[in-house]
């Protein structure tokens, strides 16, 4: 797909001494070179040039300049990247310079890999997983971004594709000639063979308690419990600092508010919630519903009991909690089940036990694991796709042709095979300037 503008970014990484990043991809790349450089690049090569505005022709800086000429480039079109000195005004002077060539402009988010896209150069999965590699916080949100940027659901999906693709062609062939040359028995039963059990290799790869998406989003971990648990002196402790309020009159804490960890590579957020308790007061009642609704979303739940109030109240923890008691300053109950914020007692087992959560999802990431809702939709629906073929093996051919072609177009969504373009603003807009 050509397109008219050429686009320029200014990285937005975490460059190191003062270094600043120009991107520029379009076909003005190479006017950029006879206009602003000394002399012409060779193609990938890191050449140390002087860069001067065209009109002016002075130099604005010196610095490393690559040209990748089309297709070899990340966007398939002609790239150059220059790396100058990142002081404010070397940058803005060099933006606007390359600002006033005709049809060069300032990239818009996610565009470099909207054209890498357009131009086949990688699909949506890997683009989706270079993305979460620009985000990733954590060792393990790395690790799974990099298998994906490489293509490893895009390989898993297009294979069962393929599968889908020739079970249909030889279905789709028997409708072709209909009466005179009906596909054989035998061959429709190797097909529906092939079906049943391309479904259940689906059915694993969706049945994997959403370990990637959780490793993508966080794995959620909301405090509930009585007002004066010591919900937010636990959610303290566990940030080191102090995130929240803590007082000694029940019902301080009405919001919902959260800090993000990294226990053993995973993203945690651990959430703090109003205490649970009828109330009048209208605020405090709506912190009650968010807390709530919090518990809800979660994927682990802490029921927090003070210890020193167990006669009075009995545990109100809601079904799937794990209770820990709290305020255990002196460790006189089991360190597994109980936590000090003022002593310390029992924070480090705490931590413990949901990193011993985490690694139980467990999941091999090597053939990569879904990461986004936006899959699962679309593989929940091929695989419903394929059940509708199942169904009908024994007599009806044009609805096994046409669920196959269905299955395979939802996958094919996925790796944005089949129009998407109704996504691509979405899925773009996720991604930073630059990328
Ligand atoms: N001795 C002792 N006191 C604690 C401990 N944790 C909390 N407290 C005290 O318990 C009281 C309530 O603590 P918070 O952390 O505000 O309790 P909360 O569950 O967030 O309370 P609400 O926000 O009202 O629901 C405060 O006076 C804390 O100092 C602890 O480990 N040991
Ligand atoms: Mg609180």
């Amino acid at each position: 797909m050509t397109q008219v503008d050429t686009i320029v970014a200014l990285s937005s990484g975490n460059l190191p001494s003062g270094v600043a990043v120009v991107r520029i991809s379009g076909d003005r790349c190479t006017d950029i070179i006879s206009l602003m450089l000394d002399r012409a690049p060779e193609p990938r090569r890191a050449e140390y040039l002087s860069i001067s505005d065209p009109a002016e022709k002075v130099p604005i800086d010196k610095g490393i300049v690559v040209w990748f000429p089309s297709p070899n480039s990340f966007t398939g079109e002609d790239c150059l990247e220059f790396q100058v000195h990142g002081g404010p005004a070397v940058v803005s002077k060099l933006l606007r310079s390359l600002g006033n060539i005709t049809e060069c402009r300032l990239a818009e988010a996610g565009e470099f890999s909207r054209r890498a896209f357009e131009n086949g150069r990688l699909d949506l999965t890997e683009l989706e997983g270079l993305s979460d590699l620009v985000a990733a916080q954590t060792e393990i949100q790395r690790k799974q971004a990099v298998i994906q940027s490489g293509g490893a659901l895009r390989e898993v999906y297009e294979s069962w594709r393929t599968e889908l693709t020739n079970v249909r062609a030889i279905i789709e062939s028997g409708l072709d000639f209909s009466d005179q040359d009906d596909v054989p028995n035998d061959v429709m039963d190797a097909c529906k063979v092939k079906i049943t059990s391309l479904a259940a290799t689906i059915r694993g790869h969706l049945d994997d308690s959403r370990v990637g998406e959780i490793i993508r989003d966080g794995f959620n971990v909301v405090l509930l419990g009585k007002p004066n648990a010591g919900k937010s002196s636990l959610l303290n402790a566990l940030a080191k600092r102090d995130v929240a309020i803590v007082t000694d009159i029940a019902g301080t804490t009405r919001d919902t508010l959260h800090v993000d960890l990294d226990i053993g590579g995973y993203a945690v957020r651990i959430t703090d919630t109003a205490g649970m308790r009828d109330t009048n007061d209208p605020i405090e009642r709506e912190g009650v519903v968010r807390a709530r609704k919090a518990a809800q979303e979660a994927d682990l739940v802490i029921w927090l009991q003070d210890m020193n109030d167990l006669d009075k109240s009995g545990s109100k923890a809601p079904d799937g909690a794990v209770t820990i008691f709290s305020k255990d300053d002196n460790g006189v109950i089991d360190n597994r089940s109980s936590i000090s914020s003022k002593s310390g007692h029992g924070i480090r087992s705490f931590i413990e036990m949901v990193e011993c959560r985490l690694k139980e999802l467990g999941g091999s990431m090597d053939g990569g694991l879904i990461s986004r809702e936006r899959h699962r939709i679309s593989i929940e629906a091929c695989l419903m796709d394929m059940n509708r073929s199942l169904c009908n093996f024994e007599d009806r051919e044009e609805i096994i042709a046409e669920s196959l072609r269905s299955a395979s177009d939802n996958l094919g969504r996925i790796t944005g095979r089949v129009d998407v373009e109704d996504l691509l603003d979405v899925i773009f807009s996720e991604f930073c300037i630059g990328k």
